[in-house]
């Protein structure tokens, strides 16, 4: 299948030292919770249903959740979060992902981000965005369901617009016909051109990112969370 094609291309990459470095680092150093553990250590491949119609896109795996288990939100406090909406929307078989091999299954739902290695302090740099664009673009192109997207944070925000942005201009004009995409807040909503570069647009959502910084302090609650994810599943169809 495409999907595994480019994920066994993905989990090969080294493009950005510093990353690669980083990466590494963390999982020979481990966090002492884990230090039984053999940690994944490489770029985190997208997980999810590859006929789904809503794909979710976050920022960049953590060091210690997705760095460490090798699947997307999988093994800390964003991911506790972020399954157990998706469980409560009907879009996860359990509340909880902890490993690769947990059982876990989404329906109607693909989970993704623009930056596949663990960066320092959850920040990848402009170029390492630029650098791993071409993974997540190879992903949307595949996934020919895919219509609706909520971006977890500003900067899954943008790459999606970008990546709407430049797909749409190669199709034609119909970049122009779109209005220029709205400033990033929590529960906006814009009509953007297909990301995937068909003929239709799909819709884009964003919400505050799943970090514990964010849902720790209140500033994303659940009943926050639920309230834009009920939208982009309604929009989906699901
Ligand atoms: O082995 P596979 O059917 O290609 O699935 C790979 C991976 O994706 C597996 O861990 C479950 C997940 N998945 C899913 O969550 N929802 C689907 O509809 C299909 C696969
Ligand atoms: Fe490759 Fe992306 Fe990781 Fe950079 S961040 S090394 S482009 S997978």
């Amino acid at each position: 299948r495409a999907l595994d094609l480019i994920t066994a291309e993905l989990v090969e990459c080294r493009r950005c030292p510093r990353l690669v470095a980083w990466r590494e680092d963390v999982a020979r150093e481990k966090r002492r919770a884990y230090r039984d553990q053999t940690y994944w250590g490489r770029p985190v491949p997208a997980f999810g249903d590859p006929d789904a119609p809503l794909v979710i896109v976050g920022l960049a795996p953590a060091a210690h959740g997705g760095n460490r288990t090798g699947r997307m939100f999988t093994g800390d406090r964003s991911g506790d979060f972020l399954y157990a909406a998706l469980y409560r929307a009907g879009l996860a078989s359990q509340p909880t992902s902890t490993s690769r091999d947990d059982g876990l299954s989404l329906r109607g739902v693909f989970i993704t981000a623009p930056c596949r290695c663990a960066p320092p302090d959850n920040k990848p740099t402009i170029a390492e965005l630029a650098a791993c664009r071409g993974w997540i673009d190879r992903e949307l192109a595949v996934l020919h369901r895919a219509r609706v997207y909520l971006a977890l944070g500003k900067i899954g925000y943008d790459a999606v617009g970008a990546l709407a942005r430049s797909r749409g201009a190669s199709a034609g004009d119909r970049a122009e016909a779109h209005p220029r995409l709205p400033p990033f807040a929590h529960g906006v909503e814009a009509a953007i051109p297909d990301p995937r570069g068909g003929a239709g647009a799909a819709l884009l959502f964003g919400s505050y990112h799943v970090s514990q910084q964010n849902t720790q302090t209140g500033r994303l609650t659940g009943d926050m969370f639920d309230e834009v994810l009920r939208r982009a599943v309604s929009a989906a169809g699901l």
